[in-house]
């Protein structure tokens, strides 16, 4: 439910459990807000009013001379918290039934329970965190191997934000010389230098078009590199695909056309997520559902990070190669390897230009080298030190500035007036405010925190 708080603080202590819901060795239901301490000791032996700041103190979660559990109660006072108001954590036995009902009486004794991502966006608005940070919260507890968990640290720690705030730093600086022009229509003056102007957009428009392309890889290693197997039919797509996987996930067999639609499944290797897909074998169609398969795979190798594209080691030759890789017509960014299969029964040709694999897809030959080739291409793409993008949110913002600010360029270019040129550097000022929340961002923020669960 979004209680759709997230565009102010309505003044009232929250409380949620903050661990995953279900049996566990220790819950903890946490309560923030002015009355945390006061509300907290209603349902504890002993007066955590007094208590100093990061404290712990056992005791019982008791009312009414009724024990529910013993516990610990860690205090944090404002302003030195996660939220920026005081806090209490309570640490209980991890039953289903405490869990719920340590929150029903906390309820009872005057909190409200907290929406989705509450604690979070009480960070944000209380100065806690930037938009970006916030978002890598949601990141960090939804990150599921190592990739994404970097990725949401680096964002974290604020080096988005700081980009951002740099960027929109020096054409603030500019977009205040333009405005000052207007002051002085009359007098016809120029306080900003043209070209030095353009010099400073052409800089950042340089920079933002990289920061929004590495959002092809950052999202991937969020959410799975994707890596599209295609080929001719029965190549052995979908015997690499199982062997890739450990896992019969798709069917096999020696009639050509096997593959109707695709198959995808993902693994985690050496801290990467990689996302196979098997597609249908790339032929004239006889049928309209073959037909259908093969645009699918085009599709998927259009929009993949990573394309196998698979011979038979047996029957294909390097002309073969040569006409399939040119009618493909892959994205310039995108990684496309040659995999010869089958080199169990008939040697390999070899072929030039491109990356290539010799393997035996049935025998399970090669598959090893493949998978570490794999994780090495994923590493080089995330360079520990380089900035990626990783949300869509943040990549729209980021092309919505760049497109203002190809505006403003033109304007420069053709003389037009300064106010014109100013309207269009201040749309670019906003889109990339959007990303930090430091423009008027109600309804960006009831959308991101209502995405988060409750308690974070
Ligand atoms: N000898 C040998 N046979 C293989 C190898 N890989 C696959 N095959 C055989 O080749 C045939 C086709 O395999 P599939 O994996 O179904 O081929 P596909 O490319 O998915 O075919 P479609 O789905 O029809 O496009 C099957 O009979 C497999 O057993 C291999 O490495 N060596
Ligand atoms: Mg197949």
């Amino acid at each position: 439910m979004n209680r759709g708080i997230v565009g102010a603080i309505d003044g009232k202590t929250i409380c949620a459990l903050s661990t995953a819901a279900g049996m566990g060795g220790i819950a903890v239901v946490r309560v923030s807000g002015p009355d945390a301490l006061r509300i907290a000791s209603a349902v504890f032996s002993k007066d955590l009013t007094e208590v100093a700041s990061h404290r712990a103190v056992f005791g019982k979660f008791q009312r009414d001379g009724e024990t529910l559990d013993e516990c610990l109660a860690t205090v944090f006072r404002a302003p030195g918290t996660f939220t920026g108001e005081d806090t209490v954590e309570f640490g209980l036995h991890g039953s289903p039934f405490i869990q719920s009902e340590s929150v029903r009486w906390l309820i009872d004794a005057g909190c409200r329970h907290a929406g989705p991502g509450e604690f979070t966006s009480r960070a944000f608005l209380n100065g806690k965190l930037d938009l970006t940070q916030a978002e890598a919260v949601g990141d960090l507890i939804a990150a599921e191997h190592e990739g994404a968990h970097r990725l949401a640290m680096t964002q974290l720690r604020g080096d988005f934000a700081k980009e951002i705030q740099a960027l929109r730093a020096q054409l603030i600086e500019f977009a205040g010389l333009l405005e000052l022009e207007l002051d002085f229509a009359e007098e016809d003056v120029e306080f900003a230098d043209r070209k030095r102007f353009d010099d400073l957009l052409s800089a950042l428009l340089h920079r933002i078009g990289g920061l929004a392309l590495s959002f092809k890889h950052g999202n991937a290693i969020r959410d799975g590199i994707p890596v599209a197997i295609v080929g001719a039919p029965n190549r052995g797509k979908s015997t690499l695909l199982n062997a890739l996987l450990g896992d019969e996930r798709a069917i096999v067999s020696a009639t050509a056309g096997t593959t109707r639609d695709t198959v995808e499944d993902t693994c985690i290797a050496g801290g990467y997520k990689f996302r196979f897909i098997d597609t249908a074998g790339l032929r004239d169609a006889t049928d309209e559902i073959e037909s259908e398969g093969i645009r699918r795979a085009l599709q998927k190798a259009r929009s993949a990070a990573i394309v196998l594209y698979v011979f038979d080691a047996s029957c294909d030759t390097v002309q073969d190669v040569e006409l399939a890789l040119t009618s493909l017509e892959a994205l310039p960014d995108t990684e496309v390897v040659v995999v010869w299969n089958k080199v169990d029964v008939a040697e390999a040709p070899t072929q030039g230009s491109k990356k290539q694999f010799h393997l035996s897809a049935a025998q399970g030959i090669g598959i090893d080298q493949l998978n570490a080739w794999f994780i090495e291409w994923a590493k080089g793409r995330q360079d520990t030190d380089a900035l990626m993008v990783t949300n869509l949110r943040h990549y729209e913002a980021l092309r919505l500035a760049e497109e203002a600010l190809n505006a403003a360029r033109t304007g420069l270019a053709n003389d037009v007036p300064g106010d014109l040129i100013a309207s269009d550097v201040r749309q670019a000022l906003h889109h990339l405010g959007n990303i930090t929340g430091e423009v008027d961002p109600e309804d960006i923020l009831d959308h991101i925190f209502s995405n988060f669960c409750i308690g974070k």
